[in-house]
């Protein structure tokens, strides 16, 4: 018993120090010709957003120039991006997806 309990002293002092993994800002960027309404469409399918957190977002991406669309690890920052800049281009849409380390 008092081993298990060492075992698990350990096991706790380890995850403590384990560093939370490095976070990425997926960030829609605004143009000139992508629709309004695309958009939308784009933070509803590829973000999970309701309608209208998705509207608020697309109109803070058209007034200010970018909008952050949600913070995520490496990997599935790399693969929403990826997603929505194939999505945007088999429509014909300029519209570009990127990320910033948050
Ligand atoms: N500026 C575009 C328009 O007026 C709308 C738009 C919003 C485009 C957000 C891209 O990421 C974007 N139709």
């Amino acid at each position: 018993l008092s081993d298990w309990l060492d075992i698990e002293e350990i096991v706790k002092e380890a995850e403590s120090k384990t560093a939370p993994p490095p976070m990425y800002k997926v960030v829609l960027n605004n143009d000139d010709y992508t629709p309004m309404e695309f958009v939308i469409e784009v933070l509803q399918l590829f973000f999970n957003m309701e309608l209208d957190k998705a509207t608020q977002v697309m109109l803070t991406i058209h007034y200010k120039g970018k909008g952050v669309c949600g913070v995520f690890t490496a990997e599935v920052a790399e693969t929403k991006a990826a997603q929505v800049n194939s999505y945007a281009k088999q429509n014909d849409h300029p519209l570009m997806c990127t990320m910033e380390k948050a």
